[in-house]
């Protein structure tokens, strides 16, 4: 059920996408741009963003330029993380990586240009939300995806690599480097729910906790996952001697440390009632994922 519910949210979300890629002027980068954002992936960020809105009745037609922000960003992300600088991998969403199909350095601009691209979407004036609203996401998607966000996380994440991390330092990297987009999805329903500082650190918090989450079945797929299914190269962490939970205190450990976060997080989730089923039937799926 929460599978087909995944689906449909991701056809949403790509034709937002398409249209709006058509309509832009024509360049030689989008078709890479295409590429990295439109071929495949759960976009489960988006499904997060939908269902944090439905905790505040908020309609999908003032979310959706938001799902589609973070789409690119999540897409540059990922563009970037193949390259051979960084994770070196041929393989993403059971496809060639884009620097593999257009080469390094336009692998490299499609993903600057995705990155920006989430900024110009939101900023659209033909995307109605209040001015002021509008200028406080801006500021909080681009905190959370430079270097206090997911490229400062990426860069811990490279630096971590054969060293002796402490379970602190890691869960810091996993947060920033996954967590933080998490974060922006859940903490902009609030904003645009006009909550209280309180309220949207509440949601951050708990959107950061998704991240982490997260980060952590990723892990566990690298680990025991199925490469048919994931869609990527498995069995890397170890190789790469990256510093993980499972790195540090082995499977079951990390295995129990998410089930813990798990609870953690419906249990949070619970004040909304009725309202939080979908989102909680996401963190049920994530925690139980095999892609
Ligand atoms: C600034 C040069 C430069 C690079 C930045 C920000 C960055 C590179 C990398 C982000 C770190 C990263 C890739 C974290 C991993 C997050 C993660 C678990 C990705 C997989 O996400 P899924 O499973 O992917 O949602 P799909 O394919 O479903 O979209």
């Amino acid at each position: 059920m929460i599978k087909n519910k995944l689906i449909s949210n991701a056809k949403k979300v790509d034709k937002f996408l398409k249209n709006y890629l058509n309509k832009q002027e024509k360049s030689l980068l989008l078709y890479p741009m295409k590429y990295g954002v439109l071929s495949g992936g759960k976009k489960i960020r988006t499904s997060v963003i939908l269902c944090a809105g439905k905790l505040f009745g908020l309609k999908e037609k003032k979310l959706i330029n938001l799902c589609a922000a973070v789409e690119c960003i999540h897409s540059y992300s990922l563009i970037h993380d193949d390259l051979p600088c960084m994770d070196n991998d041929t393989i993403r969403r059971g496809k060639p990586s884009a620097h593999i199909k257009f080469g390094e350095a336009s692998a490299i601009l499609a993903g600057n240009s995705l990155l920006t691209l989430a900024f110009e979407i939101i900023a659209d004036k033909k995307y109605l939300i209040d001015t002021k609203i509008k200028s406080e996401i801006i500021k909080s998607l681009a905190f959370f995806s430079g270097h206090t966000g997911i490229a400062g996380g990426q860069e811990l994440d490279l630096k971590f690599e054969n060293k002796r991390k402490n379970f602190n330092q890691i869960i810091e990297m996993q947060k920033k480097k996954t967590g933080k987009l998490f974060n922006f999805c859940l903490y902009v329903a609030g904003a645009l729910a006009k909550k209280s500082k309180k309220e949207k650190s509440s949601l951050s918090q708990t959107g950061e906790e998704i991240g982490l989450l997260f980060q952590l079945t990723d892990d566990f797929l690298d680990l025991k996952g199925k490469k048919r299914l994931v869609g990527k190269s498995i069995n890397k962490d170890n190789s790469k001697g990256k510093s993980t939970l499972i790195s540090l205190i082995g499977y079951k450990k990390t295995k129990n440390y998410a089930l813990n976060l798990k609870k953690k997080i419906l249990l949070k989730l619970k004040k909304h009632g009725k309202k939080a089923k979908d989102l909680e039937n996401i963190v049920e799926f994530i925690m139980n994922r095999n892609f």
